[in-house]
């Protein structure tokens, strides 16, 4: 596969920008090799500079449920841009985002948009903090919420995928407000709340952790927090970043019937532009400023750009049948391989919720990853490097890490499906036999 432009772009990049990215996991450090420069997307593939063509899994990072390129996402960034891009005044494509999130996601009375899902999970901590006027958050190991200061002890994602040390640049008296537990451990949370049983804020997970790879919440571990919460008075916190309109249309509180007092939201709703948001029971949300006292605000945030991406894209999900059918995919998909592994003898953990799904490859058949610990200790992250440049060589992308996880688009076809399907039992035959 020829990668001459991508290797000379990286070269420059990596003179101008640190580690030549924007964003730690796009280097390939993980998984080695040059990062491909993308040149254009339509539909499930984009297209690298060199011109080498690939099936899409990583979708932006969980964005672009429509594929790349959609007509009625591009029109509506045409048709907006052409009145004027950005006015830091309210339009009325705030409303109209807004009102069709909060018809959608069962628990949402009000919400605030931002630019980011760093800071949408920065501001509903702001917010637990203001409204229960207690300092201390539990996150979980493994777990990612962005990269605001208090988040990054023990997170996932990038940080997962390069193994950095904890912190650097974070005060230690920042991290000390932030307490962890490992993700599925409802005794260490109850611990946790006994030791600081007036002090915590809030809990902040991911309903599917997806940033060390993709476990799933075990036995009631999610409404189990929830009852924690209610209980000690901090409020519970759902970051669906990621899971949201991707586990489900309502995200994976609607799937499991989860009431969390606020929700983090992003990707999807924005539609590939970068739209983030915070949202929740109105009594809380009304603390945010003007109308109440918690302080938060953004140049961009509310972009009629983004607004219009992400309505778009939310329209276009919305209409009947079209989650279902991405869904269906992804079931397909996830069952070839896993039929595909078995037939090769290799041990992967795979799994799929709604449109998401990740796999492990398993340094022991009999291994079981639900956590954070557990997916740093038996995750062959070797096997996974393979695989990822296997797939890349026969026009499949997948994500630069193994500890992320992959995407489907109702651009894919059952065409794409079994192209994919035969390029992993062919990767995975050839992984076996050396
Ligand atoms: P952003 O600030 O990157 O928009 O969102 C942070 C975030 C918050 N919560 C969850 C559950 C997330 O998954 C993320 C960001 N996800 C990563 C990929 N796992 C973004 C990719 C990257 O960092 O380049």
């Amino acid at each position: 596969m020829k990668t001459l432009q991508s290797e000379a772009l990286f070269q420059e990049a990596q003179q101008l920008i640190p580690g030549g990215v924007n964003s730690p996991v796009r280097a390939f450090r993980s998984v080695g090799g040059t990062p491909r420069f993308i040149d254009r997307g339509k539909g499930a593939f984009i297209t690298d500079v060199d011109g080498n063509r690939y099936i899409d899994y990583v979708l932006s990072w969980g964005p672009l449920i429509l594929g790349h390129a959609h007509e009625a996402v591009v029109q509506a960034i045409i048709e907006t841009a052409s009145r004027g891009t950005s006015y830091g005044a309210p339009t009325q494509l705030e409303n109209e985002l807004a009102e069709l999130v909060i018809e959608t996601v069962p628990s949402i009375d009000m919400i605030r948009f931002v630019n980011s899902g760093t800071e949408a999970c920065m501001s509903a901590l702001r917010l637990a903090r203001a409204y229960t006027k207690r300092n201390k958050i539990i996150k979980f190991a493994g777990c990612y919420h962005g990269h605001a200061d208090m988040l990054l002890v023990q997170a996932g994602s990038g940080i997962a995928t390069l193994g950095l040390p904890d912190l650097p640049g974070v005060p230690a008296a920042t991290a000390a407000d932030t307490l962890t537990a490992p993700y599925n451990d409802l005794d260490a949370v109850r611990n946790l709340f006994e030791q600081f049983p007036n002090d915590i804020a809030g809990i902040i997970v991911e309903p599917i952790a997806a940033n060390m790879g993709f476990v799933l919440p075990q036995n009631d571990f999610l409404q189990a927090l929830h009852d924690l919460c209610k209980q000690y008075g901090a409020l519970f916190i759902l970051d669906e970043v990621m899971t949201g309109f991707r586990a489900a249309t309502g995200g994976a509180q609607a799937l499991w019937n989860l009431d969390p007092d606020i929700t983090c939201l992003g990707k999807v709703i924005g539609g590939g532009l970068p739209v983030g948001a915070y949202a929740g029971k109105r009594d809380i949300m009304q603390h945010v400023a003007p109308a109440g006292t918690m302080y938060q605000a953004g140049t961009l945030s509310g972009n009629p750009l983004a607004m219009a991406a992400g309505l778009a894209t939310l329209k276009a999900l919305l209409v009947d049948g079209l989650f279902d059918g991405i869904k269906k995919m992804t079931t397909t998909l996830v069952q070839g391989m896993s039929q595909a592994a078995q037939l090769a003898g290799i041990p992967l953990q795979i799994g799929s919720v709604g449109t998401m799904f990740g796999f492990y490859f398993l340094k022991t058949p009999d291994a079981f990853i639900s956590d954070y610990a557990s997916a740093k200790q038996v995750a062959d992250t070797e096997r996974y490097a393979r695989f990822f440049h296997a797939m890349l060589e026969k026009g499949v992308y997948f994500a630069p890490s193994q500890f992320e996880a992959a995407f489907m688009s109702s651009a894919h076809t059952q065409t794409d499906i079994q192209a994919t399907l035969s390029a992993v039992q062919s990767a995975l035959v050839q992984m076996a036999t050396h």
